[in-house]
């Protein structure tokens, strides 16, 4: 993103000089290197004007700080001593902040992230605003690196060690008022005097006022902070939570922790030099490349509405949910808590709509509680949008209606009517199916433009994708409609082809049936799962099929086997467990032992209802190999067949529906890393081994013919 025109301003009032960042033509602030010119500029010309007493910073943006510094100038470092530098120049000229001989406010509004919040940091005093946009934090490990302006530097020493560390390990964002409780923001006020009091701090600041702040983390904080025993221990744990959560796999939350502990251990100048060495290094991996690519297709994403010329999306004011089941109420109240629209519940009894309603209302009591995302009154209000009935009254408003009613054609399709029958004309009608054809749905509609699939995963109010799937004969408005109400409630959303199992499901079919045929060749389900936890999924297959339900997982494989034939054949022996009850968590058993919702260890009566006898007979890379490729497989035929329109859409789809490893950047990009001739030459070599399943797709193949690649 290139500036057009000067970003920083000033004017001087009455002795304060008032700064004001606004990159030109660009939606948000980034700090380039152009921009970090600028700033030392500013700064030299401030510091020697005698007129200048004190300096008011602000931005020009009307919801946003500064996001960071600019990501795309990360993309084009080619070796970690160049990144090293520009972490250096960075901290330089936060050092020139912190170290300026006139008293710095900054009034902060929208989003403050990075290198935003680092130089909030080397100012001299920080108010923000109480709106729910401005949101604090260092985002950096998210990115594969650190923060390298200072953060691991300026933010312990502020706010504690424990504090810091929860903030800056994790990437975590922070809304102003939590920030203001850690002591991050000095003041927080209504947007609407912002301006003022961060002038009149500066102007008190200039006549030699010093601002009083409390301890870091009050008396426990002082305890664990500020003693090397206590601080030891706050590392040491810190540490073992890192290791744990991120398996290796991911650099940067330790690099982190150690500049932090360095820098407290040695005194800032040190833990600087330190802080930019480790982010030189980071900023140039692998890791880090994939995280930004990701950065980068999930904010494509949120302007793309998957087809050519979308026409603008219907407002949706009144949502109808149709079936109170557990997806239906974590639509509900994901759609309440997120869009704040009004919601209408519909069930066969009233019984299950209060359940239902129930168990929305349970997604916006969590943010009241737990999260504190909302106070009571908004709480209240949203909790009033809720209301649910055993008929369709209320309908007649609802400008969507999604179903999400028991995974069977003839069910849908009645629904369908019963809706058409209650709604009016330009109301869109979306299902949430998981496996069954829209355009089959849509074959008993009387708008079939209306009809769309809008495939949510569960828990709805937690999982970050959503599925759009135009039929045959969906209207462009009926998609675009469908994408940006997603949006709204906070998902990425991907637009995918109406194909058995659509994306996600389609490459997890595989990937779950060889899970299934590694057990019954002897290998140990606990074994199967830590070796793909280790690879970078957040849960095992196996475990994952009990969290899903091995009754609806058998259902989805039995669709897909009956689309695609004997390549996504599930072992029939998985059928002994669903006849014998044991669907997994929400039985209370499956393949895992599970006591008070509590998992425990592999049941035997699986293994022994399965056959199986745990032998240790399939070596561990092999394992991986198999399940690994197997998906790969998969998604390079439905790429090929048009499932998604571009890899970045798989890719993304992965990550975010199934949890591929982000940091291997999804499937697609994955294969590309290994290359396609070696994937088809090993693929060859299961397929003699383990049968044609494992046969390389011909996408793959041609691939391998002429040195393909998914991305250019
Ligand atoms: C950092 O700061 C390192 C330092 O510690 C040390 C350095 C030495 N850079 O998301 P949106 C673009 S690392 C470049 O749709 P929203 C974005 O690509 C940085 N570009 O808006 C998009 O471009 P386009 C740490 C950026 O309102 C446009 O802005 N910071 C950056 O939904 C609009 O973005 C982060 O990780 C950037 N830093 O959300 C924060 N930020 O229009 C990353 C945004 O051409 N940013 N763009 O497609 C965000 O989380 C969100 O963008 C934000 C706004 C919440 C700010």
């Amino acid at each position: 993103m290139a500036p057009s025109g000067p970003a920083v301003t000033w004017d001087v009032h009455d002795g304060i000089a008032v700064v004001t960042l606004d990159c030109q033509d660009q939606p948000v602030n980034v700090i380039s290197r152009a921009v970090k010119d600028e700033f030392i500029a500013t700064f030299e010309l401030l510091g020697n004007d005698p007129a200048v007493k004190a300096v008011a910073f602000f931005s020009g943006k009307k919801d946003n700080f500064i996001a960071g510094a600019d990501i795309e100038e990360f993309v084009r470092l080619s070796s970690a001593a160049e990144a090293e530098r520009l972490s250096a120049g960075g901290q330089e000229m936060l050092d020139r902040v912190a170290k300026f001989p006139k008293p710095v406010a900054v009034g902060i509004h929208g989003a403050c992230l990075g290198g935003g919040l680092e130089f909030a940091l080397a100012c001299h005093y920080r108010v923000a605003t109480d709106d729910p946009k401005t949101q604090l934090g260092l985002p950096e490990v998210q990115l594969g690196i650190l923060p390298g302006a200072g953060g691991c530097q300026r933010l312990p020493r502020l706010i504690g060690a424990r504090a810091a560390l929860d903030i800056i390990l994790a990437g975590k964002t922070e809304r102003s008022p939590k920030a203001f409780r850690l002591g991050i923001v000095d003041e927080l006020v209504p947007p609407a005097i912002l301006r003022d009091i961060t002038l009149a701090a500066a102007r008190k600041l200039a006549g030699g006022w010093k601002p009083r702040r409390r301890r870091p983390g009050g008396f426990f904080g002082w305890l664990l902070d500020g003693n090397p025993l206590g601080r030891a221990l706050v590392f040491r744990m810190a540490r073992k939570q890192v290791v744990k959560q991120t398996r290796g796999n991911y650099p940067a939350p330790l690099a982190a922790l150690e500049v932090v502990e360095y820098g407290l251990k040695h005194g800032i100048a040190e833990g600087l030099k330190r802080e930019a060495q480790l982010f030189g290094q980071l900023a140039v991996t692998d890791v880090s490349r994939k995280l930004v690519q990701i950065f980068f297709a999930t904010t494509q994403l949120k302007k793309d509405f998957g087809i050519p010329n979308p026409p603008p999306p219907a407002t949706v004011r009144r949502l109808g949910v149709v079936g109170a089941g557990f997806m239906g109420a974590g639509i509900a109240g994901t759609a309440v808590a997120q869009a704040g629209v009004d919601v209408r519940l519909k069930d066969a009894d009233l019984p299950r709509v209060a359940k239902g309603l129930a168990s929305a209302r349970e997604i916006l009591d969590d943010r009241l509680t737990r999260r504190r995302r909302l106070d009571r009154y908004e709480h209240a209000r949203l909790v009033a949008l809720l209301s649910g009935s055993d008929t369709y009254a209320g309908f007649g408003g609802a400008d969507l209606v999604i179903e999400a009613v028991f995974e069977d054609l003839a069910v849908k399709q009645q629904v369908l009517k019963e809706v058409e029958a209650a709604t009016r004309d330009g109301s869109v009608f979306a299902s949430n199916t998981s496996t069954i054809p829209i355009t089959r749905i849509a074959e008993a509609a009387r708008r079939p433009g209306q009809v769309i699939g809008m495939h949510f995963f569960s828990p709805v109010a937690r999982m970050p994708l959503l599925e759009v799937i135009a039929g045959a004969r969906s209207a462009p408005a009926a998609v675009s409609t469908a994408v940006a109400f997603g949006r709204r409630l906070g998902k990425t959303v991907i637009v995918v082809k109406d194909s058995p199992g659509f994306w996600v499901n389609r490459i997890l079919a595989p990937y779950m049936n060889e899970a299934a045929h590694l057990l019954l060749q002897g290998v140990a389900m606990e074994e199967i799962d830590r070796l793909m936890t280790q690879w970078g999924f957040p849960v095992g297959p196996i475990t994952l099929l009990d969290e899903v339900g091995l009754d609806i997982a058998a259902k989805a494989a039995g669709v897909l086997h009956a689309a695609f034939g004997e390549r996504l054949a599930p072992p029939p022996a998985l059928d002994a467990l669903v006849k014998a009850g044991r669907l997994g968590r929400k039985a209370g058993n499956g393949f895992y032992k599970y006591a008070s919702g509590k998992k425990g260890g592999p049941d035997p009566a699986a293994y022994h209802l399965l056959g199986a006898h745990p032998n240790g007979g399939v070596r561990p890379a092999e394992i991986i190999q198999r399940l690994t490729l197997v998906m790969l497989n998969e998604a390079a035929r439905a790429v090929g067949e048009g499932v998604v329109r571009v890899p970045r859409d798989g890719d993304i789809g992965a990550v975010f529906g199934i949890g591929f490893p982000p940091f291997r950047g999804g499937p697609l990009r994955h294969a590309d890393d290994l290359g396609a001739g070696r994937i088809a030459a090993e693929l060859e070599r299961l397929a003699g081994q383990y049968g044609t399943r494992f046969t390389p797709c011909e996408v793959l193949q041609e691939q391998a013919r002429g040195n393909g690649r998914f991305y250019s």
